[in-house]
């Protein structure tokens, strides 16, 4: 079957459970506001193809259920992943400090040596922030992470926050794919296609791991 994208990037959200991480994957691969949400049972992965610069990444999105049961889980697919989202609830002071204290040590604690991407998604900018800016700012600046203020509710920075992964992955993980000439037009440029939510069977998924460009890219 003739491959129709450039490069597959692996992306997960993590963070505590009720953040909003199936909020903002919903928000993004739908354009809608989910109006009641269970927690996540394990992982669920949906993909999404985004073109950037005359490039297409093929996302797969892998929305993590934050409860301790699926800890061990969730743990076992960081290993593979390009880019990762680390989401809190900026009007929940704990759901911070577990990103710093679990969420993020793990993360780094399982990652294999392929480069990820990480930029930190404060979520829920509509409710009151009780997360001290300077926290944030400090934690971030520590790490050298990306933070990007969002709202799923409110459709609010979760496009932009796709797109930043985006550059990010093309920038820094798939550097070769990325053209220098025309960087600056990167975010003119880039265009969401259609959601594309597939839930791929063992089978299918390994096919489209096989046809993984990033395996193969042109240099
Ligand atoms: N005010 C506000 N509420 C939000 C926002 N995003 C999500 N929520 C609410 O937060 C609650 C939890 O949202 P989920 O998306 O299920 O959270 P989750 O992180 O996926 O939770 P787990 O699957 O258990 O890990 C729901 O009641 C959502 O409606 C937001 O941007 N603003
Ligand atoms: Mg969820």
């Amino acid at each position: 079957m003739a491959q129709t994208y450039d490069t597959l990037a692996k992306v997960v959200l993590i963070g505590e459970s009720g953040v909003g991480k199936s909020s903002l994957v919903h928000r993004f691969l739908t354009g809608n506001w989910l109006e009641s949400t269970t927690p996540t049972i394990g992982i669920d992965f949906h993909v999404r193809d985004v073109e950037c610069n005359g490039k297409t990444v093929k996302l797969q999105i892998w929305d993590t259920g934050g409860q301790e049961r699926f800890y061990s889980l969730t743990n076992t697919y960081y290993r593979d992943m390009h880019g990762a989202f680390l989401v809190f609830d900026l009007s929940s002071k704990k759901s911070f400090d577990r990103l710093k204290e679990k969420w993020y040590p793990d993360l780094c604690k399982y990652l294999a040596d392929q480069g990820c991407s990480k930029v930190i998604i404060g979520n829920k900018c509509d409710l009151e922030q009780v997360v001290p800016q300077e926290s944030i700012d400090e934690f971030a600046d520590e790490h050298n992470l990306r933070f990007m203020r969002a709202s799923a509710q409110q459709s609010e920075n979760v496009e932009q926050v796709m797109i930043m992964m985006v550059q990010n992955l093309l920038d820094k993980v798939f550097p070769s794919l990325h053209n220098p000439d025309t960087g600056e037009e990167v975010h003119k440029s880039i265009r969401l296609n259609l959601d594309e939510r597939t839930d791929l069977a063992p089978e299918e998924q390994k096919a489209l791991d096989e046809n993984s460009p990033s395996i193969c890219c042109p240099t």
